[in-house]
């Protein structure tokens, strides 16, 4: 038999003791979390178990087709759980508003992937080598011996696809494609997958787009590209915000380009700051971390207050830095 990291046998521990389970992802839950969470409450409600699956925000359109059975709630408090399990979720703060709702807990556990992963849980099963959350629950179902049924496929399939970018990003591992492999075999319905998830962007989306292409900004020898939305784009268009996700990967493609940067302004005064690398020399997780958030070497994003004009330079300027920096350690490796 294969063998499993050690913290997989003490979870599914947990797990056969636990009555009832609380699954909770990150606020603006994108496609992993939102796999893994079904994924993880599917099988574990397989298993007899009481479980609530609980999101701060409601399922983005494109991934409703998931959750035909509504199986997503909001937090409710007074609620006790024997266990919890947070998927995808790299601190406790970013549970949102679910974490207030989550005292009354015997086991906290927080199965993730992103290196800047706090480990707040009483388990914590963290890899950042891992590209996505919803091979982790894979491979936890697997060593429970846990059947892996249609809708379970479709939602690890899904987790699994949309944090690869469609397996191309460089994360992408030979075991990724065979836990995919895996996923169709046993019924993941790809054509319905990538029908719903990438071919069924809505039009507020589209007008968003056009906006970004028509005015995207490029600097630092074009290295880096940038642009930023703000409350009257959204309302012109008829966006909200889960219709921003993917807009940065358009200028993320350009070819000259090494960082992405997207600001989106959530208020006044707070701006929503998303990055993506295309290099292993710039790890924007590091430059989220410089302005209280985080994520992955590759993807990684922050909430930063302050007047969006400020909040715009400061950030550019962390980015130039590095990359000079980066620059600078390749002219003295010639
Ligand atoms: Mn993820």
């Amino acid at each position: 038999m294969k063998a499993y990291p050690k913290i997989i046998g003490r979870i599914l521990e947990a797990l056969r003791e636990s009555r009832t389970v609380c699954v909770v992802g990150h606020v603006r839950p994108d496609g992993d979390c939102i796999g893994s969470q079904l994924g993880l409450t599917l099988a574990l409600r397989g298993q007899g178990k009481h479980v609530a699956c609980w999101n701060e925000d409601s399922v983005p359109q494109k991934y409703r087709f998931l959750d035909a059975d509504g199986l997503f709630q909001k937090p409710q408090r007074g609620s006790r759980f024997d266990c919890v399990i947070a998927t995808d979720c790299a601190s406790f703060e970013r549970l949102g508003r679910a974490g207030a709702c989550l005292a009354q807990r015997k086991v906290l556990i927080n199965i993730d992937h992103h290196e800047s992963n706090t480990r707040y849980g009483d388990m914590n099963w963290v890899s950042a080598r891992e590209p996505s959350t919803g091979e982790l629950i894979y491979r936890l179902l697997k060593a429970a011996r846990w059947p892996i049924t249609r809708p379970i496929a479709d939602c690890l399939f899904t987790a699994v696809s949309t944090d690869t970018g469609s397996f191309q990003y460089a994360t992408t591992r030979p075991g990724t494609l065979h836990v995919a492999g895996e996923l169709v075999g046993r019924g993941a319905n790809l054509a319905k997958i990538c029908d719903e998830v990438y071919q069924s962007y809505s039009l507020p989306r589209a007008r968003l787009l056009k906006r970004v292409y028509s005015r995207f900004r490029l600097t630092h020898r074009d290295q880096i590209a940038w642009f930023s939305l703000d409350k009257s784009d959204f309302s012109r268009t008829g966006a909200d915000c889960d219709d921003t996700e993917g807009l940065i990967d358009h200028i993320r493609a350009i070819e000259p380009v090494i960082v992405a940067c997207l600001f989106e302004q959530l208020e006044p005064g707070l701006t929503r700051v998303s990055l993506r690398s295309k290099s292993d020399r710039v790890n924007v997780n590091e430059i989220a971390a410089q302005f209280g958030g985080g994520g992955h070497p590759a993807a990684a994003g922050a909430r930063i207050s302050g007047k969006p004009q400020s909040v715009r330079r400061r950030v550019i300027a962390a980015i130039e830095r590095v990359l000079d920096s980066a620059d600078s350690l390749k002219a003295l490796k010639k």
